[in-house]
């Protein structure tokens, strides 16, 4: 890792509040990332803002008949105070809608068309007659060329991903009314990508540490070759064009959104004073630059920005682009348009922002997408939080207050004991910085849960309780290291948990985390503790039974519609039961060998609480045949049966009169 890091989160749209999906995608993992550095002492700044231009920004103020000023200043304000809220630091939080960043996104367009890699074509683009205007990009809605998906917006397909253009929408309708477009000429200007592509390849080459989603994208594209894409709009809400011949136009909201990155800087130099600080990171090849971003911004930060960097020519490329799966909220996306979500902000009316910050680093979906879950958030404050790490750190400070008037007891000769303890955390701080500086931000949260459940080990086995009566010293070199592990908890927790991080420095009574003296013994004995409080509250029943019904109005909304063609592609067949056999050792699987006609499979099912393999035996069952074969606890399962279920209950759907095993079921 260079010294020298600027890390950037997307640009949130200021046409909506933040919710849980948002967070987990990139706000809380780039926040995590750069208090880490920062405790590291490097030379380090996180600079983010709101993406106040284009149609995402203008088709909500329409339907909240508010105009795009009203609508990005309420909710610039408003993002602004929930990242404070939830404990994300930025050096800089900016606005594209600033003359800063106009003037600089207008330059930036100037320089690299001035440089030939900017060309107009008079093209045909859709207007809507009813509506008597063109409608830029995401005013038409259609089908997906490529996933067939109804809901493809004109500049992008939120289920595949790909950037589109809206010639390409099969079907299209006007957004606004509802009614068929026509096509008709316009003059637009395209960024040439096609002619960046060789370079694009070269740079992507090496990042061979990048992760596959980011890769996979990368590949797809440069094997279907890069085209010129336009980027401008008919449009009167954005930055002009800066040229005179397009009046009426202004630039594509992706083409400015990621110079604001670069604006964000600028401004952040100039409101400390140092106006000419960001060229350190910005010119600078030694610069480390990170984007952290979702999923659905792939393509426009490993391609298109890239390529505008390299176009340009002055500044730094990316280093690293962590870019993060959905999280959803089960099964289904979190999504700011269809008002489906938690929001943070309603969140954090209710629970502390470390109970959040906790529940999403635990379950970040950065190799898949995950869930959100309210009984998983009960369990994990509950049962993670409270009972192992609230519960180390209030039994450590409460034996101090208790047994030796608050005051911090001598480590008079430690014992092996007591040396591994330490050293256990020493280790965990290798653990958490490796995991971090490898963007596994989920294993470093969990090595931390990990040692706070050593820690009650070392106090379970030590039993100090029973020592301050048999042998005094024992007693107080085991508190003393427990101390030091409270002191190192809070160091280690402070990119994740700064909130109890700070809360415990407090009990402490110590001014600051040092994360380079963990593993030392930092707090000198007779050290006064300061006051004591309870870490985490335990979320009760009633409360999550509230949250959920609040979703369970929109769960119903929720079921995914699918086409028949989705549907088609499940084989599945009817099959008997040859053989069935418990698996040993678990409480829930039977192994079976099924016959599907002509073919025998063997397949493991969670059903041993509802049916023995006795009765398993003989009986037609429906089992689908074309899954990829899993191993479910080391038993390889080649095909799935079904079955239906409520509240505990299971049973295994069969036919209804004689069939032949092999018949498909559709
Ligand atoms: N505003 C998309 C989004 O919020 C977009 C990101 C811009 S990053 C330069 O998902
Ligand atoms: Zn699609």
């Amino acid at each position: 890792m260079k010294n020298k890091i600027l890390i950037t989160s997307a640009l949130p749209y200021a046409n909506g509040p933040i919710h849980l999906g948002h967070l987990a995608g990139c706000y809380l993992p780039a926040d995590i990332y750069y208090r880490y550095q920062k405790l590291k002492n490097r030379d380090v700044i996180h600079i983010c803002g709101t993406d106040e231009n284009g149609v995402p920004i203008t088709i909500e103020a329409e339907r909240d008949k508010k105009s795009p000023q009203e609508l990005v200043d309420f909710y610039y304000k408003h993002i602004k105070e929930s990242f404070e809220r939830l404990g994300i630091v930025h050096d800089n939080f900016s606005r594209t809608s600033i003359p800063l960043h106009h003037k600089n996104a207008q330059s930036f367009f100037k320089k690299v068309n001035d440089k030939n890699y900017i060309i107009t074509k008079r093209t045909k683009q859709y207007f809507c007659p009813e509506c008597k205007r063109f409608l830029a990009d995401r005013y038409i809605e259609g089908t997906c060329p490529f996933c067939d998906s109804k809901e493809a917006r004109g500049d992008q397909c939120e289920n595949c991903g790909r950037w589109l253009d809206p010639e390409n929408l099969i079907s299209p309708r006007c957004k606004i009314c509802g009614g068929t477009p026509i096509l008709r000429e316009t003059e637009h200007w395209y960024f040439r990508l096609d002619l960046l592509q060789p370079e694009l390849e070269k740079w992507i080459e090496p990042k061979k540490h990048w992760k596959n989603n980011v890769k996979r994208f990368c590949r797809g594209w440069f094997k279907e070759g890069l085209v010129p894409r336009a980027i401008t709009r008919d449009l009167n809400w954005g930055v002009p064009v800066p040229l005179e011949e397009a009046d009426g136009k202004v630039l594509y909201v992706w083409f400015d959104a990621p110079i604001g990155y670069i604006s964000s800087t600028m401004e952040w130099a100039l409101r400390i004073g140092k106006p000419d600080r960001w060229k350190d990171y910005w010119l600078d090849s030694e610069t480390s630059l990170v984007h952290f971003i979702g999923k659905d911004n792939i393509v426009f930060h490993a391609m298109v920005w890239p390529a505008m960097l390299i176009a340009h020519g002055d500044y730094v490329l990316p280093s690293e682009i962590p870019a993060n799966e959905f999280l959803n909220i089960k099964g289904g996306k979190f999504s700011t348009s269809r008002k489906r979500a938690v929001w943070l902000h309603e969140f954090l009316d209710i629970f502390e922002p470390d109970l959040l910050r906790y529940a999403l680093s635990v379950n970040l979906p950065e190799n898949k997408d995950t869930d959100f879950d309210w009984d998983d958030f009960q369990k994990k404050v509950n049962n993670e939080l409270a009972n192992i790490l609230g519960n180390f750190v209030n039994r450590t400070i409460s034996f101090v207050n208790r047994v030796y008037s608050s005051k911090v007891p001598a480590a008079v000769n430690l014992s092996a004991e007591d040396r591994e303890m330490l050293e256990y955390l020493l280790k965990t701080r290798g653990v958490i910085e490796d995991r971090i500086e490898a963007f596994e931000l989920k294993k470093g949260i969990k090595a931390l849960m990990e040692l706070a459940k050593e820690a009650n080990r070392y106090f379970d086995r030590t039993k100090p309780w029973e020592t301050i009566k048999e042998d005094k010293e024992k007693c107080s070199r085991t508190i003393n290291t427990c101390i030091q592990v409270v002191d190192g908890l809070a160091a280690l927790m402070e990119p994740y948990l700064p909130f109890t991080s700070k809360k415990i420095l407090g009990m402490l009574d110590i001014e600051r985390n040092e994360w380079e003296k963990v593993g030392e013994p930092r707090i000198p004995e007779n050290k006064k503790m300061g006051k004591i409080e309870i870490l985490f509250k335990k979320v009760d029943d009633e409360r999550i039974r509230i949250e959920k019904e609040k979703l369970g109005i929109e769960e119903a909304e929720m079921v995914e519609i699918i086409s028949i063609d989705e549907f088609s592609k499940v084989e599945m067949k009817v099959a008997t039961v040859e053989s069935a056999e418990k698996v040993e050792n678990t409480q829930k699987l039977v192994k079976m060998v099924v016959d599907i006609g002509g073919e025998k499979r063997q397949v493991v099912a969670g059903i041993a609480e509802f049916y023995s393999p006795e009765e398993l035996v003989g009986k037609k069952i429906i089992v689908v045949t074309n899954l990829a074969p899993a191993k479910i606890k080391g038993i390889e399962s080649n095909g799935m049966l079904l079955a239906a279920t409520k509240d505990n209950e299971l049973a295994l759907l069969t036919i209804d009169k004689p069939i032949d095993v092999g018949a498909k079921v559709s």
